[in-house]
């Protein structure tokens, strides 16, 4: 008989239960048996206009920050079904606590385009939000949604709607305490949470495999005894069904869950200085690529009969125009005054802030 007491190939166990969830292959093709989806063609669609959406948005705001015009932009082309699908499953009422690189589903949730690039340009406007949008402007510090999320979440259920927070982090973000204690708050409260882990292999230069000795990120959820799922984040419909599911759950009164998302941003961390040539070769990015969410959709509503080239190409030409009246909108408005910043400081202003608002509204007054 061993003289162990402790089984220590239970960590390898573990980690083969978290199988990653996927519906649709590289070809477009439905591989999941008996897979009944719950999309109609009309939401398909739609799901996919909204990908589109995103990656125009992306090659645009790219291209915007290289001529000064935006401030702050993280890139987000390759994530479209990470992002995107997730969103979709959510309902307009549910609360969003989106990270820096979350723009996409924050507009599509309601902030008007125009602000998401105020906020870019670090003007004060750009967090003034419609009474009506269940959201805070997206975090820059990593992880800390996940507490605010929680919160949220305990706030849902005291007033007993049946909505959910949802957010968002990166792989590195999971590594942060911040995390851990949102998950296992809302998941001692049985909090109505949706946490979203967009790993996308680096955090900044550091890759997944040097941020943790954790197989799988889902199953971080183990320790605060609640689910955690591993999905193709390249897959727009196993995205979307795992949201759905993870929703439905959370509404129900179960308590929280955790989802990984296997995904990958094909551009630089942010593009304030960022260069990925340092910590990626090219044919880690070809592999990627081959994976894209775009493509893969592109294909498997193709098969269906649901998509023309002209009609994808009008979405494109539309979201272009979109992003040409926000951007001048935003270059039409008056300048930030560092007085209305400061002002957005606190609710009460502390004497030497006060002094430094006095000074500069005098010196803006001239
Ligand atoms: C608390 C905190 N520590 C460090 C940073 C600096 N920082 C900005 S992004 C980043 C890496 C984040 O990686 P990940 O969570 O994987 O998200 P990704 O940007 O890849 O989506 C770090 C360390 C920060 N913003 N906040």
């Amino acid at each position: 008989m061993s003289k162990k007491i402790i089984d220590f190939s239970q960590l390898d166990k573990m980690a083969k239960e978290f199988k990653t969830v996927k519906v649709l292959n590289e070809d477009g093709e439905i591989i999941k048996k008996d897979w009944e989806l719950d999309l109609s063609d009309e939401q398909l669609k739609e799901l996919f206009r909204q990908m589109i959406w995103s990656r125009t948005l992306d090659e645009r705001s790219t291209k915007l920050n290289r001529q000064g015009r935006l401030g702050f932009y993280a890139p987000t082309a390759g994530e479209e079904a990470s992002q995107i699908a997730s969103n979709f499953a959510m309902d307009k009422a549910d609360f969003l606590l989106p990270a820096y690189r979350d723009v996409p589903q924050l507009v599509l949730h309601g902030l008007p385009l125009y602000q998401a690039f105020l906020w870019s340009r670090g003007h004060v406007d750009g967090n003034k939000y419609p009474a009506d949008l269940a959201a805070l402007p997206p975090q820059i510090i990593i992880g800390a949604q996940y507490v605010q999320a929680a919160g949220v979440a305990l706030g849902i259920k005291l007033k007993d709607q049946r909505q959910v927070a949802y957010t968002y982090t990166g792989d590195g973000g999971t590594s942060q305490g911040d995390f851990y204690e949102g998950i296992n708050f809302a998941g001692a409260f049985e909090a109505p949470a949706v946490f979203v882990v967009q790993n996308n292999g680096f955090a900044i230069s550091v890759p997944r495999n040097k941020q943790t000795a954790a197989p799988t990120l889902a199953q971080k959820a183990v320790a605060a005894g609640i689910p955690g799922v591993q999905v193709d984040g390249m897959d727009a419909l196993a995205v979307y069904e795992v949201t759905k599911e993870a929703r439905e759950y959370a509404t129900a009164g179960n308590g929280p869950v955790l989802i990984e998302t296997l995904t990958y941003r094909y551009g630089p961390h942010t593009l304030s200085g960022d260069d990925p040539k340092r910590y990626r070769t090219k044919e880690t990015d070809d592999l990627w690529h081959q994976k894209d969410p775009l493509v893969r959709m592109r294909k498997y509503l193709t098969a269906k009969g649901l998509w023309s080239q002209e009609e994808e190409d009008g979405w494109v030409e539309a979201t272009r125009n979109e992003i040409n009246e926000a951007i001048k909108k935003v270059e039409n408005m008056p300048k930030q005054k560092i007085s209305e910043y400061l002002q957005n400081a606190f609710v009460d202003s502390p004497a030497e802030i006060q002094q430094e608002i006095e000074r500069y509204t005098a010196k803006e007054a001239k």
